[in-house]
């Protein structure tokens, strides 16, 4: 933002003075960070968001083919905000896949381009670490470039648990087996209070971060979410994020932070709204300016729907994920905008296309696979 070329006398000098500190490179404090979710407009925390993002990212928008397997939607845990453990309560459309099934799947992208497989589902309690390691084993042996992500903080902790081992000695034995990254999920809001009236029975604040931590220093990256808009307030996602800003200054191993707006379909949560559009763009340019040691920020568009992803690109958002063909459930469970999640990469070059960013293909790790910017928008508005 360039307060230098717009009429500034209107604006809150606590905001003006959180600008230039953003401009000058400086890290805003929780404070700041609860100022501007408090007072700040949509355009103000945007512009600042995408000069972050430009300086970061240049005009580069990512996203990746993939796919995702889901070995099961039975869970042990409940989960207040999730579709799957109102599920497992009524015992009704359960699911478990066998590692023959999902090798079947795997099979199913052998002539695609995919680079990418993201594995994530309920905690089932029969299905143990000896069986994750020997679904990844066998996936590798299939497709050894296949980069494996795969299990968030919530299964590890069970199924290390279960196998009686500590979060590093269950990790390396995994990563031996062929993982290569881990998914942002299950970190929902940190603070202890809130986790507890949404999340009880699964890890807490301490097992999340330490299994991300444990997972960094064995040179695995990760990802993190932020589960927003149910019954948290501004303080806890600032104390969310301040949390995952101080793992990163000390490990640097998360690639993106991934905002997920609460949908409220079918859980245990459903008399509670959900967020405006306002709202969700706010949360993302707040976290572009807060995580400054974050490298990217996405959003998840099956979620979002691809309107408001594209949408978020001006908002701080740099990726939107993948191609993701109809594998994920649990979030059209859930209410979200997509209840088929699936765009082909021409569909997703031309959405990126049409917000004048450079689509990029990126493989789990960014690095760059295919870069579109010379490539017509062939849409009506070109
Ligand atoms: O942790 C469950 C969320 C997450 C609801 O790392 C819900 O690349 C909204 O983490 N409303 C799992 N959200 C998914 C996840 C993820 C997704 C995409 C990419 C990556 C990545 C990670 O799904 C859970 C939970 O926060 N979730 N129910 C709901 N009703
Ligand atoms: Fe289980 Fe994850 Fe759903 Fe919680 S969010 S009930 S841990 S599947």
């Amino acid at each position: 933002m360039d307060l230098a070329n717009i009429s500034t006398h209107h604006i809150k000098p606590e905001l003006k003075a959180i600008a230039q500190k953003v401009q000058e490179g400086k890290r805003i404090t929780d404070e700041e960070g609860l100022f501007l979710f408090e007072h700040a407009s949509l355009g103000f925390v945007g512009s600042l968001a995408n000069e972050i993002r430009q300086k970061k990212n240049g005009d580069k928008v990512f996203f990746n083919r993939n796919f995702h397997i889901e070995p099961t939607n039975v869970c042990v845990f409940s989960c207040q905000f999730c579709a799957y453990s109102k599920l497992y309560a009524k015992r009704e459309e359960g699911w478990e896949l066998s590692i023959d099934q999902m090798l079947h799947i795997v099979k199913k992208y052998d002539n695609q381009p995919i680079t990418e497989v993201h594995i994530v589902g309920g905690v089932h309690p029969k299905m143990n670490l000896q069986f994750f390691a020997d679904l990844l084993k066998a996936i590798k042996t299939h497709r050894p470039a296949l980069h494996i992500k795969a299990f968030t903080a919530v299964e590890y902790d069970y199924m290390f648990r279960k196998a009686k081992v500590s979060v590093e000695a269950g990790l390396k034995f995994l990563i031996e087996a062929g993982l290569n990254s881990i998914p942002g999920g299950g970190a929902e809001i940190f603070d202890e209070e809130i986790r507890q009236k949404i999340c009880d029975d699964k890890v807490d604040a301490k097992g999340w971060l330490e299994i991300h931590e444990t997972a960094h220093r064995l040179g695995v990256p990760s990802n993190a979410t932020m589960l927003f808009g149910h019954i948290e307030n501004y303080r806890h996602r600032i104390d969310h994020m301040r949390r995952l800003r101080e793992l990163q200054d000390r490990t640097h191993g998360f690639n993106t932070f991934i905002p997920l707006k609460f949908r409220n379909k079918d859980n245990d949560m459903s008399h509670i709204p959900e967020s405006s559009i306002t709202e969700d763009l706010k949360t993302y340019a707040i976290a572009r300016i807060y995580l400054d040691n974050f490298p990217h920020l996405k959003a998840y568009w099956p979620m979002l729907g691809r309107q408001n992803a594209q949408l978020s690109l001006s908002f701080g958002v740099d990726d939107i994920d993948g191609t993701i063909d109809d594998t994920t459930k649990i979030y059209s469970m859930a209410g979200a905008e997509e209840q088929t999640p699936s765009m082909t990469t021409d569909e997703i070059v031309t959405l990126i296309q049409q917000a004048k960013r450079i689509p990029v293909e990126r493989d789990t790790l960014y690095n760059e696979i295919k870069n579109y910017a010379t490539t017509p928008l062939t849409s009506i508005e070109n």
